[in-house]
Parts: C-alpha cells; sequence; structure tokens
C-alpha cells in the first residue's frame, strides 16, 4: 500500500506564459524601446536583464507586471492545464500550483485566483499555495522554471523538476537534477518514478 504522492506545480512560465505575455505587453507599452526577444532572454529576472540593456528599462519591465489584468492575461502553456487536471484525476495524487506572488499586491494575488477558476475551474482554487517562500511547503516533487529555488528551510522535502523555459534552457544542471522539457516530456514517468 503505498501513500500518496503530492506535486506542486508552479505557475508562472509553466503553467502560464509570463515570458511571452510579457514581451507582448511590454512591447506594445513602449514601442519604441528595444526589447529582448525570448530567444535571448538569460536568467530568471526578467527586470534585471532589461536593466542591463539600459538602466531605464528596469522600471519600465517592472511597470508591465505591476499592471491590472497583466496576470490573468497570460495564456495557459501547451499541455499544462490538461497534465494538471490528469494528475488530478490519478490515484492517490494531491497536485497543489505553488506560486509567488509580485510583492505590488494590487492586482496580482487576486488575478492569480482569477486565472486557476478560469483555466483549471473553481474546485481548482482548493489547490493554490501562495507563498514567496517555496522552501516551506511540503512535496514529494517541485516543478518549477526557477533553477535555484532558496528559502528559510536549507533542505526541502521536494525533489525540483527544472521547467524548461526561455530564460534557463541553456544552463548546465547538476548530475542528480531532472528537467521537464515541456508538457510533452514525460511527466508521468517523473511522478511515477517517487511513488512509493
Ligand atoms: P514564481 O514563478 O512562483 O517563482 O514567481 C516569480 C514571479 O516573479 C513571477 O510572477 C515572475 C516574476 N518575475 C520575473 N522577473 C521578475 C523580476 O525581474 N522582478 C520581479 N519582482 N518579479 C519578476
Amino acid at each position: 500500500a503505498g501513500k500518496r504522492l503530492r506535486v506542486l506545480v508552479d505557475m508562472d512560465g509553466v503553467l502560464a506564459d509570463f515570458e511571452g505575455g510579457f514581451l507582448k505587453k511590454y512591447r506594445a507599452r513602449y514601442p519604441d524601446e528595444p526589447f529582448i526577444t525570448l530567444e535571448d532572454r538569460r536568467g530568471f529576472w526578467v527586470s534585471l536583464q532589461y536593466g542591463q540593456l539600459r538602466s531605464d528599462l528596469c522600471e519600465k519591465a517592472i511597470s508591465i507586471w505591476e499592471s491590472k489584468s497583466f496576470f490573468i492575461d497570460l495564456d495557459p502553456l501547451p499541455g499544462g492545464v490538461e497534465a494538471v487536471k490528469e494528475m488530478a484525476r490519478m490515484d492517490d495524487t494531491d497536485v497543489f500550483i505553488c506560486t509567488s506572488p509580485i510583492k505590488h499586491y494590487k492586482h496580482c494575488p487576486y488575478e492569480k485566483y482569477a486565472w486557476v477558476e478560469k483555466h483549471l475551474g473553481c474546485d481548482f482554487l482548493e489547490q493554490v499555495i501562495l507563498t514567496r517562500d517555496k522552501t516551506l511547503i511540503a512535496g514529494d516533487l517541485l516543478i518549477d522554471d526557477k533553477p535555484d529555488i532558496q528559502g528559510v528551510e536549507s533542505t526541502p522535502v521536494w525533489e525540483h523538476i527544472l521547467f524548461t523555459a526561455c530564460h534557463n534552457k541553456h544552463l548546465s544542471i547538476g548530475a542528480s537534477q531532472r528537467r521537464l522539457l515541456s508538457w510533452s516530456d514525460d511527466w508521468r514517468g517523473i511522478l511515477d518514478s517517487k511513488r512509493k
């Protein structure tokens, strides 16, 4: 008799297209400013790379995700919603959406719940975990596109599966770290590898 498997799934860059949504709205709002194509994105922090391009572009980048409707308008990434719904239907499997809201809290937390309701249904609101520190959350797996996930707990319970994104695809990762290349990749195999 196995125990239940708990899967934590990140939202931005894993279920919701943060990078694509950012670039589209940045270019619409600042049509005459330089931008970074998704092909040229490096590093998790968008504002850092824009600030390196030209110092004033850091705050212009930030203005995009601090705007009303930014998070609710994000498109789902291919296959993510379907995968999470399938996981939730699997025997002995609990799936939670584990996401860090930005500190400008006027729109983001509300719109994250609204996005989950819109794309996964209101029953799924039960599964949402908003936290700035994912190391505190216990789970078997954390599927997340951020390469370094740190917090106050130095030995998190979960195994981090690095979800491939435009900003991390060139990174070489440790021998022990596993990647999920996309939702077409073998996520079922990764879940099965953790079942007791
Ligand atoms: P998560 O993917 O759950 O780790 O959340 C990280 C959030 O931060 C997500 O909404 C993307 C956003 N983000 C990306 N780049 C930057 C940045 O340069 N500054 C800030 N404040 N947030 C960023």
